[in-house]
């Protein structure tokens, strides 16, 4: 089991072997955390993203492309469900930290940040949005050494921080 990590910043800055996106069907690029890594990243994401996702990405999968210009290697993009759009099922975003850190494992990242997935635009209510990623994450079997969890305000840097001191 990965060591789990809070950290209070910006996914973009992270110094990992890859970073996880919170994007969308369409795997075109949009806004949040997706708006921000492929501008931070650069054109080679996007074009990596046409390349390799034609059809796009079903929800609770993951994928790979380059990281382009980000410290990270790569970045893994996971479609969390649309709490928003009436997508309540829990095991799609459960889905998500489990495929993305398989992913991880297909490309030897031994080190790997991911955001709150669908705790932003897709208004997943942020406590059970925390509680899925840690439990998830801790529960899952992969060869990568360290999970860091970003939060992006400080509040959700707080809760994330909060519910891994519980897992002890
Ligand atoms: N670093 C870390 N976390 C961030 C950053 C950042 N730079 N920016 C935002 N967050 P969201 P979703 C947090 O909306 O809910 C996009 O348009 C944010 O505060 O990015 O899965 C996609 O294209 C929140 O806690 O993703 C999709 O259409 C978390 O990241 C849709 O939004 C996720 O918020 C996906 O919605």
């Amino acid at each position: 089991m990965p060591e789990l990590i809070a950290v209070h910043g910006d996914i973009t800055r992270q110094d990992v072997d890859a970073i996880v996106n919170a994007a969308n069907n369409a795997m075109r690029g949009g806004g949040g955390v997706d708006g921000a890594i492929h501008r931070a990243g650069g054109p080679d994401i996007l074009r990596d993203c046409i390349a390799r996702f034609p059809h796009g990405l079903a929800t609770g999968d993951a994928g790979w492309t380059t990281a382009g210009r980000l410290p990270a290697r790569w970045v893994i993009h996971t479609v969390g469900p649309n709490h928003t759009a009436g997508e309540r099922d829990r095991s799609l975003l459960v889905s998500c930290y489990r495929r993305s850190l398989e992913v991880a494992d297909e490309l030897g990242a031994v080190s790997v940040a991911f955001p709150l997935i669908s705790a932003g635009v897709y208004g997943w209510p942020k406590q059970d949005a925390v509680a899925a990623a840690v439990e998830t994450v801790s529960a899952t079997s992969t060869r990568v050494a360290e999970v860091r969890l970003v939060g992006f305000d400080e509040r959700t840097y707080r809760d994330i921080r909060d519910a891994i001191r519980v897992l002890g």
